[in-house]
This record gives C-alpha cells, sequence and structure tokens, in this order.
C-alpha cells in the first residue's frame, strides 16, 4: 500500500464488537480474567492497551520498521532507548540535538555512567573518529533543532554496521512522510510524536520504532516494566494525526519552501538555516535522502533585541516552543528549546541570540508572509 493508504488503515481494523471504524478509546486500566492465567491476550494497562496498540502498529509501517513502542513522551522515548545500554557504554551523539535530550543524556544518563561524545555527525570522519571500544550506539537528529544540520543515513548506517553499533535517529523533524531512517540503515528511529506525527499541539507522546523484533521486545519490556506508558486517549489523538500526516506535510513542505524563499528576500534576516535552499551545505545529500525539506527553519537576526522585537510584534505567527502543529509557532531557542546547552556550545553551534527558529503551519502562506512582514518591518 502507498504511505497515505498506510497512514488511514495500518493498524486499524474496524472494532470486533461493533464495527465502529476508528479504535475507540480503551480506557481502562485492567482486564477481567476466565480463570488463572485464561485471557483474551490483555492482563494489565501498562502493558497491553488496545488502543496504544493501534498505533503502534500504524507507525511503525510508516517507518517500514517491525515494531512500535509507544511512551509518554518523545523524551521518555529516548530515555527508554538509552536503557538498552549499560553502564560503562559510550554514545557517539548529533553535537547538535534538542536541548531536552542533550539535557537527559548529560545532567541524567551520564551519572549512571554512560559516556558521550558528541560531534558533528554531519562530517563522516568526525563519526568514525569519535568510535572507542565501549562505543554502542550512535545517535543522532538530521535535521538536527534548529540549525537544521542534515547527516547521510546511509554512510553512518555503514559505519554503524561494521562496528557493530546501533543507529539510531530521531526522525521528528522530517516524519516518515520525508524520510524513513531504516530504509537507510538505522536501526531504531525516535519520534517526539507530539510533533508532526499528532500534528495538532493537543498531545505530548513518543515512539520507538526498531526493525528487529527481538529489540522490539527488549523495548516493550522496558516499556512495562519502567512504565513511562502512553494513555490510551493520547494514542487515539495522535491515530487521528497519523491519518491526514500525508497531506499535512506535503502542505507544511510547501509552506516551509515559500516562507524559506520569502525570508532569504529580506534585508534583516542575516542568514536562513533550511535544507531547500542550494546553499544549505548539505543541500544535495537532503534532496537524496529525504524526499522533502519539511517547514523547519531557523534564521539569524544578528542580536537579541532584533529577535525580541520580531517575536513581540508577530500577531498570527505564535511565540511558543514546540513544532510540527498545524498553527505556525515561532520560537527563540537560545532561550527556550535550548537554554539547557551551556552558552559557549550554544554559540559554536550556532544557536546565537539573535538565532529565531519557525515551524511553519499549513494556514494560507500569504498571511503567515504578511505577518512577518509586519514584525520584521520594526526591526
Ligand atoms: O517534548 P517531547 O515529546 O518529550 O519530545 C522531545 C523531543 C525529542 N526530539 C526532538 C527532535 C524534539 O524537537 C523534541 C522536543 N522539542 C521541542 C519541544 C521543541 O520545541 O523543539
Amino acid at each position: 500500500m502507498g504511505f497515505a493508504t498506510d497512514a488511514i488503515h495500518a493498524g486499524q481494523q474496524p472494532d470486533p464488537t461493533t464495527g465502529a471504524i476508528i479504535t475507540p478509546i480503551y480506557q481502562t486500566s485492567t482486564y477481567v480474567q476466565a480463570e488463572i492465567g485464561k485471557h483474551k491476550g490483555y492482563e494489565y494497562a501498562r502493558t497491553q492497551n488496545p488502543t496504544r496498540a493501534a498505533l503502534e502498529a500504524n507507525i511503525a509501517a510508516l517507518e517500514r520498521g517491525v515494531c512500535g513502542i509507544a511512551f509518554a513522551s518523545g523524551l521518555a522515548a529516548i530515555n527508554a532507548t538509552l536503557t538498552l545500554l549499560k553502564s560503562g557504554n559510550h554514545v557517539v551523539a548529533s553535537s547538535n540535538l534538542y536541548g531536552g535530550t542533550f539535557r537527559l543524556f548529560v545532567r541524567i544518563l551520564a551519572t549512571f555512567g554512560l559516556e558521550f561524545s558528541f560531534v558533528d555527525t554531519s562530517n563522516i570522519n568526525l563519526v568514525e573518529a569519535a568510535i572507542q571500544s565501549s562505543t554502542r550506539m550512535i545517535f543522532i537528529e538530521t535535521p538536527t533543532n534548529p540549525t537544521m544540520t542534515i547527516s547521510d543515513l546511509a554512510a553512518i548506517s555503514r559505519i554503524a554496521q561494521a562496528h557493530r553499533l546501533r543507529f539510531v535517529v530521531d526522525n521528528t523533524f522530517m516524519s516518515p512522510y520525508f524520510q524513513r531512517p531504516i530504509e537507510l540503515g538505522a536501526d531504531i528511529v525516535i519520534h517526539s510524536t507530539t510533533k508532526f506525527l499528532n500534528g495538532h499541539s493537543d498531545s505530548i507522546g513518543g515512539m520507538v520504532v526498531v526493525k528487529d523484533p527481538e529489540e522490539g521486545e527488549r523495548l516493550a519490556f522496558i516499556q512495562n516494566a519502567a512504565g513511562a506508558i502512553l494513555s490510551p486517549f493520547d494514542a487515539w489523538l495522535i491515530l487521528r494525526g497519523t491519518k491526514t500526516l500525508a497531506v499535512r506535510m506535503r502542505q507544511h513542505d510547501a509552506n516551509g519552501r515559500a516562507i524559506a524563499r520569502f525570508l532569504g528576500g529580506q534585508r534583516q534576516v542575516q542568514k536562513i538555516y533550511y535544507p531547500g535552499l542550494a546553499d544549505h551545505p548539505q543541500h544535495e545529500l537532503a534532496q537524496r535522502q529525504m524526499s522533502g525539506f519539511g517547514s523547519m527553519i531557523a534564521f539569524e537576526l544578528g542580536s537579541l533585541e532584533k529577535a525580541n522585537t520580531l517575536l513581540k510584534h508577530v500577531r498570527l505567527c505564535s511565540l511558543a516552543e514546540s513544532l510540527g502543529g498545524v498553527e505556525t509557532l515561532i520560537s527563540h531557542p537560545a532561550t527556550m528549546t535550548h537554554a539547557s546547552v551551556p552558552r559557549e556550545d550554544r554559540i559554536r553551534l550556532g544557536i546565537t541570540d539573535g538565532l529565531v527558529r519557525i515551524s511553519v503551519g499549513i494556514e494560507d502562506v500569504e498571511d503567515i508572509i504578511t505577518d512577518l512582514e509586519q514584525a520584521l518591518s520594526r526591526l
């Protein structure tokens, strides 16, 4: 089946009791058993829930994996994945990651004996050079949040295979509509479903998709044993979201390209980070491994004052953390999503005080342009 068909149907059958076309919200904590050990495959709702199972199967199909494991947030999904490792194991990670992921690695997981090297994973040589005898995982975002750096999925997967490392990709920014890392050799794909997969800014959730059934069993064990599960209602919301993923992503992409073009013509904008622009350093790689460029754009205004002036004057665009919703969100990474990254690291990565990030929504693009135009004119 094609992607849009899978997005609507994969993992979902009409409800066996009523024929309801939509998977119900199984809002229950437990399931009645007929006798000891005799049940319908459902014992306790931390362990199994039919609404959650439908979502897990749906997103696993979209990512072309074998199994999905849903969590209470993107960070819970990342945390669970990292607990596949043991104390003393080393991880090669992208130097630019969502600030919360960096904080989880450095402030929590490192205190339990996991070791991290943060390198620019867009440079294959640096990835290879960072591998140690204790390395067990390569963890990347591509494109990265917020500077939109692209890493070569196929090349890194070859390195991971040669060294027998798990290759983990946070695919939140592209969604499986534009990029499917498992097809390019990744072992594990992670999503903050909070973003494009749900798409409506009304749920927090996370998903891990694996290509190896045994790894899926281990993660399902962690899901149950550590307990950071996704609620049935959130699973239902995200299932509703994925049904329109294809059409939303097409519009996000069209609007993203138009806004990047518009920003390129503004004298107040000093630099634009968007892989769809021909002068993006990995534009060709982006064209090769993604089928669209999406709607995440960062741009440099030169100072905190200028960024603040723009953000104070936007009306249609909402100043808010998060991304991937139908409405345009605009944010200031240095003080919001990446505040937990030390200042010198931030500056080195390009996350300056003048950097603004926009998650272009699917409103009429002329309205977004008009809003940005009037806000930029205040600078
Ligand atoms: O917020 P949560 O669902 O826990 O997801 C964390 C997360 C993981 N990975 C990436 C690439 C992310 O961007 C995020 C969350 N990001 C934001 C809240 C943000 O505004 O960038």
